[in-house]
Parts: structure tokens; sequence; C-alpha cells
């Protein structure tokens, strides 16, 4: 249905020429040091989960591209209510909620003073209304980060495709960096088509990240070349294994590029990376962005959506999961129901760890700081490592008794940087250790599914590192 790894060939080719020119962004680690988070992008990938919100006239035109020729006046939700929204996010887990403020249409769900194609000349609250207000709010209101999608591509504005659209972008951007409070991330779309004169834009992104950067300070940059959060290369919710957190500033992606170097690079990161952008997994609820009524029965099962995030933020990457409105302004029943299955199944699969009483023992460690409990005190700053900048090591857990799971989570101090490379998670069935797991990548968040295991022991190898390896967690659940 999308055009979207063609399109986004040309738009990763701009925003990588804007980070070029921008060596804050590029490279903020001396040489050879390895690449680590900013504290907003921990916090960010600690965070894991955001809910993004498709909404606007493609609600009503039952399409997933508009061409900016719509009437507003089609937009006009019946009973839109934003905490609804919000609510559900919450009991589904959701930290942040992203709405698509404009989408490649142009429309705008908020009253910008630069165009008259938003909700302004729409009957909505006899064009008194304001999405973007109501949505704010209601996220603040419940507690979660709120984030806005701006869609550079814009199918309506004439003057798309000259310079004077970088002048028309930035006043858009400002009304919402400056309107609506503290924003926790802004979203590029890679989408980079023709405007209505058939011309395509040339994007100022140096500009564009230093008005956020002015005006928002504590919001993440998401486009498909960072420079804070990269795409993960497709939008199926599937990151790559190995994922790593670093990735090399000149192949993700080079001006030109295209094709399977880059989708690599986006989905795997690069171990020798220089600079830090973790990988955001953006997929839909339902088989469109936007809602249609005629996908009402092909809403995903709380199963899949539990699938979605063992292959997102279970490789290390973030969950960005799309839930669209109706023409009401609410989400559908379905949908509600589906985010508080997959809440409440992730609350019963994660909420005990079987393992947090276990007694831990290690290879050697790296002084009493550095001592094997660490991986089970639940603080995600205290970690075990190997002695003497050592690669290779193993911890083991004493759990005290025999003890069934099927899910082993691990966990890396990422605050330090990305290392382990290559593990092995064995049990101690009674009799001998059984491999349960072999894996590459670890990084913020690692979850293996295993056989249905019964085991009184188990032991993390760390078989290959790019540096001593630092866990911080290893974990067991049934589920
Ligand atoms: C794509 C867009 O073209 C889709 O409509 C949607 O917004 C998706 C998240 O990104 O590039």
């Amino acid at each position: 249905m999308h055009r979207r790894t063609f399109l986004r060939a040309g738009a990763a080719a701009l925003g990588l020429s804007a980070l070029d020119a921008s060596s804050a962004w590029a490279g903020w680690l001396g040489a050879g040091a390895r690449a680590v988070p900013s504290p907003r992008q921990l916090a960010w990938q600690r965070a894991g989960l955001g809910l993004f919100v498709h909404f606007g006239v493609n609600t009503f035109t039952d399409r997933e591209w508009g061409d900016g020729t719509e009437d507003p006046r089609i937009f006009n939700p019946t009973r839109l209510d934003a905490r609804q929204w919000a609510r559900a996010a919450r009991a589904g887990g959701f930290r942040t909620m992203i709405l698509t403020a404009k989408h490649h249409d142009g429309f705008c769900l908020w009253p910008s003073r630069y165009t008259g194609h938003s909700v302004k000349n729409s009957p909505w609250k006899n064009g008194q209304g304001d999405v973007v207000r109501e949505f704010t709010e209601a996220a603040h209101a419940e507690g979660l980060g709120v984030g806005l999608y701006l869609s550079p591509w814009d199918r309506h504005e004439p003057s798309y495709g000259t310079p004077a659209y970088n002048d028309h972008y930035v006043a858009q951007l400002t009304e919402l960096l400056t309107g609506y409070g503290p924003l926790t991330e802004i979203w590029f779309d890679g989408a980079n088509g023709e405007g209505p004169n058939g011309k395509h834009q040339e994007y100022d992104w140096p500009r564009f990240h230093r008005t956020i950067r002015a005006l928002q300070p504590g919001a993440l940059i998401f486009s498909d070349a960072g420079p804070d959060i990269r795409w993960i290369g497709n939008e199926k919710g599937i990151a790559g294994d190995p994922d790593w957190c670093a990735v090399d500033p000149t192949v993700v992606p080079r001006p030109g590029m295209s094709g399977p170097e880059v989708t690599r690079s986006l989905q795997h990161g690069n171990p020798h990376g220089t600079v830090w952008r973790p990988g955001e997994a953006d997929v839909s609820i339902r088989p469109g962005w936007f809602w249609h009524a005629d996908q009402d029965d092909e809403v995903r099962s709380a199963d899949d959506l539990l699938g979605l995030y063992f292959s997102s933020v279970g490789r290390n990457a973030n969950l960005l999961l799309n839930v669209p409105p109706t023409t009401e302004g609410l989400f559908h029943p379905t949908d509600v129901e589906r985010l508080a299955e997959f809440g409440e199944r992730r609350r019963r699969l994660f909420s005990a760890d079987l393992a947090s009483a276990a007694r831990a023992s290690a290879s050697a460690s790296d002084g009493r700081a550095r001592g094997p409990q660490r991986v089970v005190d639940g603080d995600p700053d205290s970690y075990w490592s190997p002695p003497g900048g050592a690669t290779t090591g193993w911890v083991e857990l004493d759990l005290g008794r025999p003890v069934t799971f099927d899910v082993v989570s691990l966990r890396e101090a990422i605050a330090h940087g990305q290392s382990v490379e290559g593990y092995t998670v064995q049990g101690w069935t009674g009799s001998r250790w059984a491999t349960l797991s072999r894996g590459t990548t670890i990084g913020n968040h690692k979850l293996d599914r295993v056989p249905p295991t019964t085991a009184s022991r188990v032991r993390l190898s760390v078989e290959s590192s790019l540096g001593t390896p630092r866990i911080t967690g290893l974990a067991l659940h049934e589920g």
C-alpha cells in the first residue's frame, strides 16, 4: 500500500546531507570512543512504547494519502474525545502519544495561521476547534509524553518545491513547538513526493533541527537518518537481529543511496558506529494507517501485538503502534479492547520476575560494585562486568528451586554503550546444562522466547563483546 521505501530514499538523502552539515549531531564522540546515548535518548529507550495516532481528512475520505484538494468541510468528527485515546493508550501501557498534526495532504489539525487548509475552515466546533490542543491536553492529563508528526511533504501548499516552503514549514513547526507545552518527540516522515506544482522540495533539515533544539530542547527528533532516533527500515514492527543502537553516519543513509545497504543499516545499526541512534519500529494495529470501516475486523489480536513487542522492544528497538480514530473522533471499541488486552498480557507476563530472589555468581567480577548480584537488583544503572576489561565471562543465577519459565529477558547497561555481540543462555535441568537460546546483540532489552523449561540454575555466557560487557538485567518470565 505504501510507496514509502521508494520515496524514503530521496528524503533520506536530504536527511543525511543535513546531518553532514551539522557536526554537532554527526559526531559528538572523540575518535575511537564508543557511542553512548544522550540522557534524553536513554529516557526514551527506557520508556519503550509509543502510540501513533493517524487522523485527518483521510479519515473522512477513506484514503491513505490525500492529495491536498480536499474540502476542509469534510472534517467533522461527531464525538471527538482525545481523553478516550489517552486512556486507551495508558491502559495499554504506552508512555507517549504522537499525533499526525499534518499529513501529506497538508490539512492541519490545528488552526495554523499559515494555511486555510485546516480545522478552522471545517464545521467541527464551528471552525473554533483545535485537535492538537485537545490531544496534548489529554495526553498530559493522563501522564503521557506528547509527540507530533508534521509531514514535510505537503501536497496542498502552493509554495512547496520552492525555498519559500522551508519558511512556511518552519513557521508551522514553530506554532506547534511553542503553542502546546512540552513535547517529547518530533516525527519527520521520510515520504517525499511532488507538491501541487509537480515539484520536489529541498528540505532545509539543519534549520528544522535547529528550530526544534531552540524551542523544545527536550524533544527527540525522529527521521530516517536521526539525529536522535532512526527509522528501523520497515513498517512491520520488526527490528533487525542484530540491532545495534549505534550507526555509521556515513552509511545511514548517504545522499543518493537507497536499496539494500541503507535498509540493512537502518535495520541493524552498526557495531562500530560513532553516533547513537536507537531504532523506532512503526506499525499499525490495522492494515492502514488511517481508519477505514472495512478494516474493523482486521484489527491485530493481543497475541499478534505481543509478537510485535517481542520483535521490536524485545530486539532493542522502541515500538510505535498506530491506532487511528474513526470519523466519530474515537478509537473503535475493538482497538480499545485490543490495547487493553495487550497491556494486560504484558503485565501478566512481566510483572513477576521469577529470578528476582536468585543468588548470583559469575566467572569473575570487576570488584564488588560490579558483582553478579547486580543483574537481579532491579536497578537499571547497576551492572555486572568481568574484571580487567575482559570481553567474555558468565553470570549464573541459583534459583534455589526448580522454576518454570519460557521467556528470558536480558539487558545491558546502555548508558555506557552497547557491547555484547554473542551470548548463550543455558538452564540446569537437574542433570545437564541445556542450551535455551543463543543470540547476538542485547542492548537496552532482549527478549528470548525459549521452550518451556524447568531449571534451578540459569547461566548467561557472553561469548563475544566489543568492549567489556555490562549486564544490568537477567530475568525469567512465564506466560
Ligand atoms: C509513511 C506515510 O506515507 C504513511 O502515510 C504513514 O504516515 C507512515 C507512518 O509513514 O511514510
